[in-house]
């Protein structure tokens, strides 16, 4: 199926959702069967489309290309060794899961609640873990050219639901900084077109519950403890001055 087609059923699907107003992730979760997530909204990038084997995506930069927000020795760590974990985690679980290999990620993460009970914690930490982080360094503009603005249909949305950028940035720090322990702070799309801030623990996706992930902020330690230590509210600002707008757009279409 072509992009287009991809994104046409998936918003035929989702305007049922909304009707029904059941989300896919609420889902029965009975069936043992493999259930293919083709009929789901799933963003069609490139990681979201993988199958296994799953393969770690490279930065797109170097890795001090975000500094001074992100230092390079956490870039290298975070990507080289705690995304790849990931991932090979992620391939080790679904190994024998042959039933499995023909789900996109995307998929996968959107059923859940169908598949296996021996794998659900795998794909919900690693399969999300996957999904969360190749988001994040696409979210993260590097160099001199340093972030954007929102614009066209993502700001219109932005105004309509916060009131400003700046507004919603706010809840997206309060959203980070109040994640206790592991987890991220989420701008949605939700099934019903709006847009809402999510805290959510450890690596859930928000496509568990069927909404699309527009921008996500690790707060890990593992992300910000090198150059920040206990300060997770200074990181949550570099990061949110750090945002790339026009991939966040992208992903709402
Ligand atoms: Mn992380």
């Amino acid at each position: 199926m072509d992009r287009r087609g991809f994104l046409q059923k998936g918003a035929a699907v989702m305007a049922g959702v909304a009707v029904s107003g059941a989300l896919p992730g609420a889902l029965a979760s009975a069936a043992s069967a493999p259930v293919s997530g083709d009929a789901l909204l799933v963003k069609p990038d490139a990681v979201l489309l993988q199958k296994y084997p799953f393969t770690l995506p490279a930065l797109g930069y170097a890795n001090n290309a975000v500094e001074p927000a992100v230092d390079a020795q956490t870039m290298m760590i975070h990507h080289d060794r705690h995304h790849a974990a990931y991932v090979t985690n992620l391939n080790k679980a679904l190994e024998t899961q042959t039933a499995l290999h023909s789900l996109t990620l995307g998929e996968l993460l959107m059923s859940l609640r169908k598949q296996p009970a021996a794998v659900q914690t795998a794909i919900r930490n690693n399969g999300g873990g996957h999904a969360n982080h190749a988001l994040f360094w696409n979210l993260l503009a590097p160099g001199a050219a340093g972030a954007s603005a929102p614009s066209g249909m993502l700001a219109e949305m932005i105004t309509r639901e916060f009131g400003s950028l700046d507004a919603l940035k706010a809840q997206m720090k309060t959203a980070a900084v109040g994640q206790f322990g592991s987890g991220w702070a989420w701008l949605v799309k939700t099934a019903t077109n709006r847009l809402a801030v999510r805290g959510l623990p450890n690596q859930d996706s928000p496509l568990l519950e069927g909404e699309l992930p527009i921008v996500g902020i690790d707060v890990w330690e593992h992300a910000y403890y090198l150059t920040y230590q206990n300060r997770r509210a200074d990181y949550v600002d570099a990061i949110l001055g750090r945002i790339n707008w026009n991939v966040a757009a992208e992903q709402l279409t």
